[in-house]
């Protein structure tokens, strides 16, 4: 296959986001019909309550939660462009589902990982500029950069910076139908406005693998221990690791391997929290 192309290669070290429209069109009808039966069978929202339409509801990690969507890292589109972007033995880093409620405000994933995370996106409904699509800042992903540097500093205070709203930031739209998947940097700033108070999507997070000196397995203890606000004792669930075949686990061993310290942690965040964490 040639979806992931060096020039689509150079494309996202550029810019920090790549666009498959119509990658999983074929398959799109099963995967929501996956997407929906996860939520059926927790209540239809967050924490087992109804989606109430005013907060976002969330599931993490998601895509564990049914075979159908587990395989998404075992399709040869997927596992092409992610080979492609973080290498052959590539993380799985977890992910999750989302009935999102009202706008998403500028944001990165993280700011200063030095380790690539990519965040693979599916929006479930046809979504345009001013109904929620993702929208993204070309090159704002770039640490060293002075103007990446600015974004950061800035656009989470438009108003008071430039006398504009969020979603007159100057952007990309990507706007999207059912079965197209888009993806980016966990570095980039990003965000979403105009969306229903029901708008589907799931993710796929994955990084490059963790080099296994010191310094490095901490960071990547670290990234597993921010999983404890979502009340998770182990980083994968137990359908992604029943159904996964050689493989997959590739994918899977490096955090398996790291991630003892999370169920303590999980447990004392289900003291402190009322629910677990909607994102
Ligand atoms: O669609 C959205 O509301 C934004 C998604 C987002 O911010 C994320 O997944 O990190």
């Amino acid at each position: 296959m040639d979806i992931l192309t060096d020039k689509k290669k150079a494309f996202f070290d550029t810019f920090g986001f790549l666009a498959f429209p119509g990658l999983l069109a074929d398959c799109i009808d099963e995967i929501i019909e996956a997407f929906d039966d996860i939520w059926a069978q927790r209540g239809g929202g967050h924490n087992g309550q109804p989606h109430d339409g005013i907060r976002r509801s969330c599931i993490v990690p998601f895509i564990d939660q049914h075979e159908r969507l587990c395989a998404l890292l075992d399709d040869p589109r997927i596992k092409e462009i992610l080979v492609g972007l973080l290498g052959e033995n590539f993380n799985y880093m977890g992910s999750d589902g989302n009935y999102y409620a009202g706008d998403t405000q500028w944001h990165s994933d993280g700011w200063g990982k030095e380790i690539r995370f990519v965040k693979i996106a599916l929006y479930l409904d046809h979504l345009t500029r001013d109904t929620g699509c993702l929208r993204v800042i070309p090159g704002s992903h770039h640490l060293k950069d002075q103007y990446a540097n600015n974004v950061e500093n800035t656009v989470r205070k438009s108003h008071e910076q430039w006398d504009i709203h969020g979603p007159d930031v100057p952007a990309l739209a990507l706007e999207t139908n059912p079965g197209d998947v888009v993806l980016f940097n966990h570095n980039l700033k990003h965000a979403a406005f105009g969306g229903s108070p029901r708008r589907r999507m799931f993710t796929i997070n994955c990084s490059e693998r963790f080099p296994e000196d010191e310094e490095h397995i901490e960071l990547l203890k670290t990234q597993i221990a921010a999983r404890a606000r979502f009340w998770n004792d182990r980083a994968y669930g137990k359908i992604m690791l029943a159904t996964a075949g050689p493989e997959r686990k590739k994918h899977l061993t490096q955090v398996l391997a790291h991630d003892a310290h999370l169920a303590e942690l999980s447990a004392r965040a289900r003291e402190e929290m009322p629910e677990p964490s909607r994102g």
